[in-house]
């Protein structure tokens, strides 16, 4: 619309910019609740739904429910909400039918739900994940929206909340070249809400943040805390944690209280994973989590958890199943753990984007070290100012959601991303921000190498701790030479872990090792790899591109069918390719020699 007020128009009709009304309320890092303990209400469960292709809903404003106009009139309605059809939620669209399969765009998603006031005098709706984009609407009211596929959105409800609710979320799955990730990955784009919904009852001044770890200090004896109100105010906590005699009061002040606790915790590793509970009582208020106590560092360039050097056995992962797409189950999730385990790994590389926060959970209880990802993937609108604040907020949305997990002990702020100066600005404006958020884990990214001069030479590797590579020899870079004189011609002063090398295998499908696609190639590919990487010592691990195949609208060979076929095993998880047991083979050497 130009700046002048037509004299004849519709509104939601001749509205370009309709979505500006919703760009205000963002639910980030700032509006996060710390969940950990409580009792919460889910919303899961059969929701009305629509497609919602031209974004209808949001122009029309359909939330308001105006079914008369002001002379009393009924008006005609584009929906009606109690009549659509249902979809179980949580869940990704397009694995729940057929139909939507391909579909990136809008959906609407409704239902009622009774609530009855009790002591609580807040109320905090918690969606999990809905990609890419979700806005929510209760009672005729707008709440709220929030960006970013993969982390938690919590939205004030108490005010709009009735005896009787209508909760509307509108989810768009549509790709962007503006957005964190951008329009273009190597993952397919599932839409929909496919973590919990849930319900949170809180007092008025409530444990907004608890954090709690090992001081990294070398002693392991010392555990420190931080715990954060919703209010500024003045008062005491209790941090305790039965199993290690600590009960310990601390001084909030101004809303927020820090304390430094000697302790003598058996120490979490995955050999070892040892948790322990973890309570705090503030006012009226109080949470817990099931914490392990551990400390990794960089020296040296060696990697040390809890002060023993240790090579970091890992394979990459995405969040996916052909059932479920993304909205894994929990069985998924250990069976994709006791994969890795099986395969001999020790760290997993849980990539592009922050995986369900059930997984580092499960990581920490089955002992698996992790590295979480934020999805700067690729070719990022590095100049923007608003997709490096959407970024940001991704990163601190994850930081604050998993800081208490032991598993957890590499940031990756990104992956496979070219060096330009606005990059390097962007990226390690982000690394800095992980360091400053959070000292007790190690900041890295996925890093291109320098191909014309064959050697590690991203910019950003100044402000990481580890270095990530992402090299394809034997697949994308046929010449495996190559491998040995990068290696060579560089000399990298921190570890550095190949984030990446693969090749893709049909499971089943064989050949010779020159047939691209047959698991012989892949297998080669895996043997001389690992022949190279393990002849040099800065190499402080890997991460194999991947544990299973997953579905990737760019790959439509024959061998490929819409999948991208480097995964160790397929798709469905229960095929293991030749190439498994060879970098099985390897880490059950390396593991027995530590
Ligand atoms: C990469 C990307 C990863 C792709 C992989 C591939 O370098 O980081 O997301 O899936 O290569 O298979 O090409």
């Amino acid at each position: 619309m130009g700046t002048a007020k037509p004299k004849i128009y519709m509104s939601d009709i001749h509205l370009e910019d309709y979505t500006k009304q919703y760009e205000v309320k963002f639910a980030n890092a700032d509006t996060m609740v710390f969940d950990g303990g409580r009792r919460t209400e889910l919303l899961n469960g059969e929701w009305q739904y629509a497609v919602d292709q031209y974004d209808t809903c949001l122009r029309q404003q359909w939330f308001k429910e105006k079914h008369y106009d002001e002379n009393g009139y009924t008006l005609p309605l584009d929906y009606s909400f109690d009549e659509w059809p249902l979809m179980r939620l949580p869940s990704c669209w397009n694995t729940e039918s057929e139909k939507y399969l391909l579909y990136d765009g809008s959906m609407v998603f409704t239902r009622r739900f009774s609530y009855y006031k009790g002591t609580e005098e807040e109320v905090i709706l918690k969606i999990d994940a809905a990609n890419y984009l979700c806005r929510v609407f209760l009672n005729g009211e707008y709440i709220g929206m929030h960006r970013g596929g993969s982390t938690p959105a919590y939205f004030q409800i108490t005010k709009e909340l009735k005896k009787d609710n209508r909760i509307i979320i509108v989810v768009d799955s549509t790709r962007r070249a503006e957005q964190v990730p951008t329009e273009n990955t190597d993952w397919f784009n599932y839409g929909g809400v496919y973590r919990d919904i849930e319900l949170i009852r809180l007092p008025k001044t409530y444990i907004k943040d608890f954090r709690i770890s090992l001081k990294p200090d070398g002693t392991y004896d010392r555990i420190q805390v931080k715990v954060k109100l919703s209010r500024p105010v003045t008062t005491t906590a209790e941090v305790s944690i039965a199993k290690l005699g600590i009960r310990e009061e601390i001084t909030i002040e101004n809303g927020t209280g820090n304390a430094v606790i000697d302790a003598a915790p058996e120490l979490w590793s995955p050999e070892n994973p040892k948790l322990y509970k973890a309570e705090v009582l503030c006012m009226e208020d109080s949470v817990s989590d099931m914490v392990g106590f551990r400390e990794i560092k960089v020296k040296d360039g060696e990697i040390f958890l809890n002060g023993r050097p240790i090579f970091l056995r890992g394979i990459s992962c995405h969040e996916e199943s052909v059932e479920h797409g993304k909205a894994l189950t929990d069985e998924e999730r250990i069976q994709n753990l006791r994969l890795a385990k099986e395969l001999g790994c020790n760290f997993m590389r849980i990539a592009h984007y922050p995986h369900s926060e059930r997984m580092a959970k499960l990581a920490d209880e089955i002992g698996m070290l992790l590295w979480e990802e934020i999805p700067v993937y690729w070719a990022i609108r590095f100049e923007r100012e608003q997709t490096y604040e959407d970024a940001r907020n991704q990163l601190l949305e994850l930081i604050t959601r998993d800081y208490n997990r032991a598993s957890v002990i590499i940031w990756s702020v990104g992956n496979e991303n070219a060096d330009t100066e606005e990059r390097l600005k962007f990226m390690s404006g982000l690394a800095g921000c992980a360091h400053q958020e959070d000292t007790t884990r190690l900041v890295s990214a996925a890093c291109l190498v320098d191909s014309e001069k064959n050697i590690i030479a991203d910019r950003l590797a100044e402000h990481l701790d580890l270095i990530g590579i992402n090299e394809y020899c034997g697949w994308y870079t046929p010449d495996f030479e190559k491998l040995l004189q990068l290696l060579r011609n560089s000399a990298p002063e921190k570890p550095v872990i190949i984030t990446e090398f693969g090749a893709d295998a049909l499971a089943g499908h064989h050949g010779t090792i020159s047939d691209k696609g047959t698991e012989e190639c892949q297998a080669y590919v895996y043997e001389r790899q690992i022949e190279t990487l393990r002849q040099i010592p800065y190499i402080k691990g890997m991460t194999p591109w991947i544990l299973y195949d997953f579905r990737c609208p760019r790959r439509t060979s024959f061998i490929q069918k819409y999948y991208n076929r480097k995964g160790l095993c397929s798709e469905d998880k229960k095929y293991k390719k030749m190439a498994f047991q060879i970098l099985q083979n390897f880490y059950f050497e390396i593991a027995k020699e530590e």
